[in-house]
């Protein structure tokens, strides 16, 4: 547990001249622990520890971000939108590794912001579809080479299921209890694995993508209109489906990733078409038309890679996800394997919507 004397130590390796009298934690993320820190001339910053037990790869976070920062710094008086800005420490690096091995990150807070889990009404989808859209066109002209990948094979279906298959022969959890979602996910095995095929044989362009596009990966202001994309520690090379499948899967489900009664657990076409609305506003120019064409297989793709997670980390005993009782990841799982069959029962307006809004 951090106290105020574990963040002033902190804090004082950063180019910032004040000390912090108060703080919360943030509750929503799975993975990092991220703290609001008041300070006594008035400022707030975010303090972000980053679980190195996920980012192995410590120094590809840490160089992506510096990358990002800079480009965004340069860039700042055409941006539609604030990012996230990392304060530099004194030895002009972007993160501190403390006594006991642990990295921080330090950032400005954007003030009067706030986060939703989950979407309560089209206008914030259709900002979220244009905060999302414009990261796109943002990081376009970025060459994504040029950065590493934080986390290997992190959208990558075949990886995921090698681990999947790895957790089975291991889990103490009985077979029998998890049958049927077992037979779910090796009948998906085949159509999930496509998107990986087509990057693979390079039909599918590598573009920088954010790869955490959840709803409550953006902010909002108090009249609800986005102020900026958060959460940059999987921004990597990567393809627009992995963006536009996962902000379907958050943010156009009608229920939040945890609930535990599936039968709340639908797609809001209404939903998905203000999304396509906001989203196509910045992309539509940028995306090439097989880069549009596998738009819709993207949020069967995420939707189930999402699932599987959840479920491998179940299955490993939650070694992976934060979780708040131990069957968390089995309700994760089973909300979104039926957020799946939905989307699969709806997969027809769902490509038809898609085109109206992407189809030059
Ligand atoms: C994790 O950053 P955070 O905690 O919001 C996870 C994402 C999942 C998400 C599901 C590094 O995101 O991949 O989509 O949980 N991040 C990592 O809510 O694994
Ligand atoms: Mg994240």
């Amino acid at each position: 547990m951090v106290n105020l004397n574990t963040i002033n130590t902190i804090l004082k390796n950063f180019k910032v001249n004040s000390e912090c009298f108060r703080f919360t934690e943030f509750q929503s993320g799975h993975i990092n622990d991220t703290y609001l820190v008041a300070t006594n001339d008035n400022s707030q910053y975010v303090l972000q520890r980053i679980n190195t037990n996920v980012f192995k790869n410590i120094d590809s976070v840490i160089k992506n971000k510096k990358l990002l920062n800079t480009y965004f710094n340069k860039r700042i008086d055409s941006l539609n939108y604030d990012f996230v800005n990392f304060i530099e420490t004194y030895n002009n690096s972007i993160a501190f590794k403390d006594e006991s091995g642990n990295y921080w990150n330090l950032m400005t807070f954007i003030e009067d912001s706030k986060t939703f889990d989950v979407a309560d009404n089209k206008d914030i989808v259709f900002e979220a579809g244009k905060l999302y859209g414009d990261f796109v066109k943002q990081t376009s002209q970025i060459d994504a080479q040029s950065f590493s990948e934080t986390i290997e094979d992190f959208h990558s279906v075949p990886s995921r299921f090698l681990k999947f298959e790895d957790a089975l022969k291991t889990t103490k959890v009985s077979i029998t209890e998890i049958e049927d979602i077992l037979n779910y996910i090796l009948e998906s095995k085949n159509e999930m694995c496509k998107l990986s095929k087509l990057i693979e044989a390079k039909t599918i362009p590598l573009r920088l993508t954010h790869n955490d596009t959840k709803l409550s990966n953006i902010l909002f202001n108090s009249n609800n209109k986005g102020l900026a994309v958060i959460d940059l520690d999987t921004v990597m090379p990567g393809i627009i489906h992995f963006d536009f499948g996962d902000s379907i899967r958050s943010i156009c489900s009608t229920a939040k990733e945890d609930e535990q009664d599936l039968s709340l657990v639908t797609i809001n076409l209404e939903f998905y078409k203000s999304f396509c609305d906001g989203y196509s506003i910045y992309t539509k120019d940028i995306l090439s038309e097989v880069e549009i064409k596998y738009l819709p297989l993207a949020v069967k793709t995420m939707i189930f890679i999402m699932g599987l997670r959840f479920f491998t980390d179940y299955l490993n005993g939650n070694i992976y996800y934060k979780v708040s009782y131990q069957n968390h990841n089995l309700i994760r799982a089973k909300n979104q394997f039926a957020l799946l069959k939905d989307v699969s029962d709806k997969f027809d307006q769902i490509t038809d919507i898609t085109n109206n809004y992407f189809s030059k």
